[in-house]
């Protein structure tokens, strides 16, 4: 089953969107994303230069050898970049794989081990009466755990709120153009411990609301030093969080041992890593509770499906990154998974807007809080290809975080 074709299209039906498109000699079709929010023509080139004139003339059928030639063949190992190239590949094979044998992906993985994948919407707001209502709309659309995030008093913008409360709540993910003749990114400011004042009393508040049943989650987006999310984990511990997010930069292990040493609130991480090797010592030490990678990003199924694998090992569970810069391609890879892996945890889900749902045909489900990935043989979602040639690309950055000082943050 030999590859003939190997496109990668670019499109921007409200944000930008990579996605390769591989085409068998039986005309089979199989889709993978590529997608690295404001960096996306880097995966673009990879793959247009490196990866497809390797995959013309190859076998479809060979997952897991094609996986291995581009991990070991490159001798540069990981990294997003690659990572995310060759997801791309590895996703649309198992597309391809999964449509030959008829058969929806996730039969191919083991079959179903649970009805539907619990998912999480991002709830916020720029007050505590904005974000209650904001969890209102959620639980209204059927949403049974929520994301919690809310701005700080005296700052314009805050990581995770929506831009205004009146708009589109889903449209907060903020990788876009600042201006068409000169894209720049914007500029947040940041104070960790007005952050840490403020934070225990949204909880207060949205417990005090809600009850003590709804799964509540947060997203530190790597702003706290390892004592600052010590800190925060124990002040968080009467509200009962479900995950604790990013509360320190991923890539420092042992800032979590600290973390760990001081609070029992749950910990997820790794929506940055690229690679089975960033989790080891976060697993073997049990420093975190769920992994928080994406098939876009971590090599694709295969690359998941191991990670994933070796976490249960560890009793952690998965905790899929889904926010809206995974296109609807990946999302789909993630239910498939989420659907048959055992140690699955809960799924973050962002609704992608009308207009990428034009270019990117799905057949996912959301019911009663519950994602499923549908029936249909292979991922289930198809590109419409003259819809996707509509909406060209255009450069857009995400936020860089200042202190008042002016000195640069975590964003
Ligand atoms: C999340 C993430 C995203 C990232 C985004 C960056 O938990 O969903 O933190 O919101 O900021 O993926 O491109
Ligand atoms: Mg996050």
């Amino acid at each position: 089953m030999k590859i003939v074709s190997a496109e990668v299209i670019v499109t921007s039906p409200g944000r930008n969107f990579v996605t390769l498109r591989l085409t068998t000699e039986d005309g089979v079709v199989g889709l993978g994303d590529a997608t690295l929010n404001g960096r996306e023509l880097a995966v673009e080139s990879y793959l247009d230069h490196h990866l497809v004139p390797l995959l013309i003339g190859s076998d479809a059928s060979r997952i897991e050898d094609t996986w291995q030639q581009l991990y070991r063949g490159a001798y540069w190992r990981r990294g997003p970049v690659t990572m995310a190239a060759i997801a791309a590949v590895d996703t649309a094979l198992w597309d391809i794989k999964a449509k030959c044998a008829g058969m929806p992906l996730y039969q191919l993985l083991g079959g179903a081990s649970r009805i539907g994948a619990l998912a999480y919407g991002h709830a916020s707001g720029r007050d505590i009466p904005e974000l209650l209502d904001s969890i209102r709309e959620h639980l209204a659309q059927g949403y049974r755990a929520i994301r919690v995030q809310s701005g700080i008093p005296g700052f314009e913008s805050v990581y995770g709120v929506a831009a205004s409360g009146g708009g589109d709540r889903y449209d907060y993910e903020p990788a876009r153009p600042t201006s068409d003749d000169r894209p720049r990114p914007t500029v947040e400011t940041w104070d960790t411990r007005a952050y840490l004042r403020h934070l225990p009393t949204v909880f207060e508040a949205v417990r005090a609301e809600f009850g003590p049943e709804l799964p509540l989650l947060h997203d530190g987006h790597h702003r706290m030093r390892p004592i600052e999310a010590a800190r925060l984990g124990k002040s968080l511990e009467p509200y009962d969080l479900f995950w604790l997010e990013d509360a320190t930069p991923a890539e420092d292990p042992s800032a979590l041992r600290w973390i760990r040493h001081h609070t029992t609130t749950p910990l997820a991480i790794g929506e940055v890593f690229n690679s089975i090797h960033d989790y080891v010592p976060l697993l073997s030490e049990r420093l975190i509770d769920y992994v928080r990678s994406a098939v876009t990003h971590t090599g694709g199924v295969t690359g998941m499906k191991k990670l994933l694998d070796l976490a249960a090992l560890h009793g952690v569970k998965s905790g899929m990154h889904g926010p809206t810069d995974i296109s609807p391609v990946g999302m789909a890879a993630a239910l498939h998974l989420d659907l048959a892996v055992h140690n699955f945890g809960i799924q973050e889900y962002m609704r992608h807007s009308a207009r990428t749902l034009e270019v990117f045909r799905t057949s996912y489900r959301f019911e009663d809080g519950l994602l499923h990935p549908s029936d249909t043989p292979g991922l289930g979602v198809d590109l419409d290809v003259a819809a996707a040639r509509r909406f060209p690309y255009r450069q857009a950055y995400l936020p860089v975080a200042r202190l008042r000082d002016g000195t640069v943050h975590d964003w």
